[in-house]
C-alpha cells in the first residue's frame, strides 16, 4: 500500500509484476533498471542477482524524484504465480499500488497466461478491502517472435483483459514499450493515491 505522506510531500508506490513463468518478469524489471537515468535509480542494491548483468532481477527500487509535486519513490516486485499463496508474495500483493501483468504473446503459453490471470484475481479479491480497486496495466511480450507462434492481440485480450486495461507490447530484448507501460501504471496508481488529476503524468 502507498505510503504518502502529505505534509513532507513524499510518496512511496509499490508495484507488482505478475505473470506466467517464464513470460518476461525478470527481463522487464532489467530492461527498466538498465536503461533508466542513473539519477532515478533506487540507491538500494536491485535484488534477484545482486544486479550482475545476466542474472534475473526481482526487486527494484527506483527514485523518481518530484512527480507533480511529490518526491516519489517506487518498489518493483516480481511474484510468480505459483508463489502467489506464499506468506511474503501474498504481503506484497496485499501492499500493490499497481499491477504490471506480463503476457507472453506465444500460442503455447495462452493457459499459462490465464492460469496466472485467475491466480492474481483469486488473490487480489481475497486480499481487498473492497475499498480499492488495484489498477492493472498488460505488458505483451515475446511479440519479435516469428507471428506463427504468436496468439492474435484480439484472442490474448478477449482471454486476460476483461476489464479493458491499458495494453503495451514491450520487446523487452531491446527495452521498446517498458517505460510507457511502467509511466501508465504509476500514473494510474497516482491518481489513486493521491487524488491526481487525469491529465497529469
Ligand atoms: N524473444 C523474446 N524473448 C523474451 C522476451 N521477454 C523475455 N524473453 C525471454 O524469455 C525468457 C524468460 O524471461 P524471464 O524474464 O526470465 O521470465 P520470468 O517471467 O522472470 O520467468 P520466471 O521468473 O522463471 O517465472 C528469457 O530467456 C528471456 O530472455 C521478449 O520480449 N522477446
Ligand atoms: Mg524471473
Amino acid at each position: 500500500m502507498a505510503r504518502a505522506d502529505a505534509e513532507a510531500r513524499t510518496l512511496a508506490l509499490t508495484l507488482v509484476v505478475f505473470g506466467a513463468a517464464r513470460a518476461g518478469k525478470s527481463s522487464l524489471l532489467r530492461a527498466i533498471h538498465e536503461r533508466i537515468a542513473e539519477e532515478h535509480r533506487g540507491e538500494e542494491t536491485p535484488v534477484g542477482g545482486g544486479g550482475d548483468v545476466g542474472l534475473p532481477l526481482d526487486w527494484v527500487p527506483l527514485d523518481l524524484g518530484d512527480v507533480a509535486g511529490w518526491r516519489t519513490r517506487v518498489h518493483l516486485y516480481a511474484v510468480p504465480p505459483e508463489q502467489h499463496a506464499d506468506a511474503t508474495r501474498r504481503l506484497v500483493l496485499a501492499q500493490a499500488d499497481g499491477i504490471l501483468f506480463v503476457a507472453d504473446a506465444q500460442t503455447s503459453r495462452l493457459e499459462a497466461n490465464q492460469d496466472a490471470m485467475a491466480a492474481l484475481r483469486g488473490q487480489l479479491v481475497s486480499d481487498s478491502d473492497g475499498r480499492r480497486e488495484i489498477p492493472i496495466v498488460f505488458v505483451v511480450t515475446k511479440e519479435d517472435l516469428p507471428e506463427e507462434l504468436l496468439l492474435t492481440r484480439e484472442v490474448l485480450e478477449a482471454a486476460l483483459n476483461r476489464d479493458n486495461a491499458p495494453v503495451f507490447s514491450c520487446n523487452l530484448a531491446r527495452g521498446e514499450g517498458v517505460f510507457r507501460a511502467l509511466q501508465a501504471v504509476i500514473g494510474s496508481a497516482m491518481r489513486q493515491v493521491i487524488a491526481l488529476p487525469p491529465d497529469s503524468e
